[in-house]
C-alpha cells in the first residue's frame, strides 16, 4: 500500500483539479473528497485503474440534462422552475436514481447525489449505474393539482431522457407515491408505453410491496448488521432520529420490531424528543401526519404530553446509543458528532444522503463509533427499486416476505463486503469498505470497455 504522505498528497492534486474544473460546487467537493481519501491508497496500488484514468473519468457525469419546467399555479399566476437529470454513470447498468423536489436543489447537490448513487448502486449487487434528478420547486404548501400540473410539465420534457433499459428514476426529498404517479401517468401517455420507467408506483400500477419502507428498514438492517458484527444488538437501545418524512418514518418503525426505542423525529422546523418512546400508536399518528394531512412535526409535541418540541433545534443534543440521520444533507456537524460522542453514542447509520459533514465523519472514526456511510446503510431504498424493475420485467409480484428477504440479504450482503474491503486492526472502516467494495466495480466495469 502506498505511503500516506504520497496519498494524501496525490488527494490534494486530484481535488485541485476537480475544484477547478467545477467551481462553486461544495457539496459535489465533499463528496468526491470523501471517498478519494479512502479509495487513493487502492487507486495507486492499481496500476490498471490509474492507466485509464478512472478517477478523472467517474468524477464528470456521462451527461447532464438541464430544462424549464413551467406550470401555473391556483390563482393562474405563470411558474418556471429549474430542473435537472444527471446521468452520472451507466458502466454497471442502466441510469437509476430519485428525483429530489426542494428549493435547495442545484446542480451542486445533485451532482453529489448521482455521484454517490453510482457505488451506492454497485454495492447492492444489482445492475444499476447512477443518476439523479429534481427541480428546486418547492412543494410546501401546493395542492395536489399545483402539484400534478408541476409533475405533468417536467415529464413533458424528461421523458425523452429516460427509458427502461435507458433511466429509471424514482423518489427522493418531496417526491413520493403522489409525485410518482403524475410522473408515470404523464410518462404513459407521452410514450403510449406501459413499462417500469420509474419506480416507487403504487401497487395497483406496477410497484414493489416493501419499496416504501425500503430504505428506513435497510438502514436498521445495516446498523443491526454492524451491532452483530460484535455480538451486540438494537435490541433495548435508546435511538435517535432525525427527519420525519418517508426514511425515517421506516427506520423508526423497524426500531420498534427490533425492540429498540426510538426517541426523536424531528423536520425543518424543529425536533420532538419523546423520553417515553415512540410507540407503535405514535408512529401510527407521525405516519398519518406526514403521509396523509402533510402537517408540521410539532403537532406530535400538542398531542402527546410526553414529548417536549425543540423548536429550530436538530436531535443530536439527546442522549442515545445509535444515531440514525434520515432528514438532509450537512444535518449533523462536527460539534454534532462530539456531542454524540460525548454522550456516550456506538452506533450511526446514515439514512439520508451525506448527512453527516467530513469532519463529523473523522469524528465517528476516530473515536471508534460504528459509522455505516449512506452508501452501504440506506442502499436498500434502491435495492428494492432494483427489485421493483425486475418483478415489472417478469411481470410478477412478489409478496411481500419475498422482498423483505431479498432486502435483508442485501443488506447482510453489503455489511460483508464493508468488513471485507474495510477490515483493518481488528476494527472495520465502514466508510473505506464501501467506498472501495463500490469502487472497484464500476471502475473493472469502465476497464473493460477501453476508454469511452
Ligand atoms: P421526505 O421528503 O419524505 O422527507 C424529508 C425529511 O427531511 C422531512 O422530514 C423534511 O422536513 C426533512 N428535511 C428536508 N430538508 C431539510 C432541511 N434542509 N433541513 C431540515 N430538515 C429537512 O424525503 P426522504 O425521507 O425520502 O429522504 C430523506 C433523506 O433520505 C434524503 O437525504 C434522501 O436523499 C435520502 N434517501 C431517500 C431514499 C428514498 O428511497 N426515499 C433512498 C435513500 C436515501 P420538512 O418536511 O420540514 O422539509
Ligand atoms: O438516494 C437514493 O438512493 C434514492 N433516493 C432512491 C433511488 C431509487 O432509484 O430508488
Amino acid at each position: 500500500m502506498a505511503g500516506s504522505k504520497a496519498v494524501q498528497k496525490e488527494v490534494k492534486e486530484f481535488m485541485t483539479g476537480l475544484k477547478r474544473r467545477n467551481p462553486h460546487e461544495g457539496e459535489f467537493h465533499q463528496a468526491v473528497q470523501e471517498l478519494v481519501e479512502t479509495v487513493m491508497p487502492y487507486y495507486l496500488d492499481h496500476d490498471q485503474f490509474r492507466k485509464w484514468r478512472i478517477l478523472e473519468r467517474m468524477t464528470e457525469p456521462d451527461r447532464v440534462v438541464m430544462f424549464r419546467v413551467t406550470w401555473s399555479d391556483d390563482t393562474g399566476t405563470i411558474r418556471a422552475n429549474k430542473a435537472w437529470r444527471v446521468q452520472f454513470n451507466n458502466a454497471i447498468g442502466p441510469y437509476k436514481g430519485g428525483m429530489r423536489f426542494h428549493p435547495s436543489v442545484t446542480l451542486s447537490v445533485l451532482k453529489f447525489l448521482g455521484f454517490e448513487q453510482c457505488f451506492k448502486n454497485a454495492l447492492t449487487g444489482l445492475p444499476m449505474g447512477g443518476a439523479k434528478g429534481g427541480s428546486n420547486f418547492n412543494p410546501k404548501g401546493r395542492s395536489d393539482l399545483e402539484i400534478m400540473r408541476f409533475c405533468h410539465s417536467l415529464m413533458t420534457e424528461l421523458f425523452r431522457h429516460i427509458g427502461e433499459s435507458k433511466d429509471v428514476p424514482a423518489g427522493d426529498i418531496g417526491v413520493g407515491a403522489r409525485e410518482i404517479g403524475y410522473m408515470f401517468g404523464q410518462y404513459k401517455r407521452l410514450e403510449n408505453n406501459f413499462v417500469g420507467v420509474l419506480t416507487g408506483k403504487g401497487l395497483e400500477y406496477g410497484g414493489s410491496l416493501i419499496r416504501k419502507e425500503a430504505t428506513g428498514y435497510g438502514t436498521v438492517y445495516f446498523a443491526q448488521n454492524m451491532l452483530n458484527h460484535i455480538d451486540d444488538s438494537v435490541e433495548g437501545k435508546d435511538v435517535v432520529v432525525s427527519g420525519s418524512g418517508n426514511v425515517a418514518t421506516y427506520a423508526i418503525e423497524k426500531v420498534l420490531h427490533y425492540g429498540g426505542k426510538p426517541l426523536t423525529a424531528s423536520d425543518s422546523g424543529g425536533s420532538i424528543y419523546d423520553p417515553d418512546g415512540i410507540d407503535e400508536e405514535k408512529l401510527e399518528f407521525i405516519k398519518q401526519l406526514k403521509e396523509v394531512r402533510r402537517g408540521r412535526i410539532s403537532e406530535y409535541a400538542e398531542k402527546y404530553s410526553s414529548a417536549k418540541y425543540l423548536e429550530g433545534k436538530r436531535p443530536w443534543g439527546v442522549k442515545c446509543d445509535i444515531a440514525l440521520p434520515c432528514a438532509t444533507q450537512n444535518e449533523l456537524n462536527a460539534d454534532d458528532a462530539k456531542e454524540l460522542i460525548d454522550n456516550g453514542v456506538r452506533v450511526v447509520a446514515e439514512g439520508a444522503n451525506m448527512p453527516s459533514t467530513l469532519e463529523a465523519v473523522h469524528h465517528f472514526l476516530d473515536a471508534g463509533v460504528l459509522f455505516g456511510p449512506a452508501k452501504a446503510a440506506n442502499a436498500g431504498g434502491v435495492a428494492v427499486s432494483g427489485l421493483e424493475q425486475s418483478q415489472n420485467s417478469l411481470r410478477i409480484s412478489w409478496d411481500a416476505e419475498e422482498v423483505d428477504g431479498r432486502l435483508q440479504n442485501i443488506m447482510k450482503d453489503i455489511h460483508a463486503k464493508c468488513v471485507k474491503y474495510g477490515e483493518g486492526d481488528g476494527k472495520v472502516n465502514y466508510v473505506a469498505g464501501a467506498n472501495i467494495a463500490g469502487f472497484e466495480k464500476v471502475a473493472a466495469a469502465m476497464v473493460a470497455y477501453g476508454v469511452v
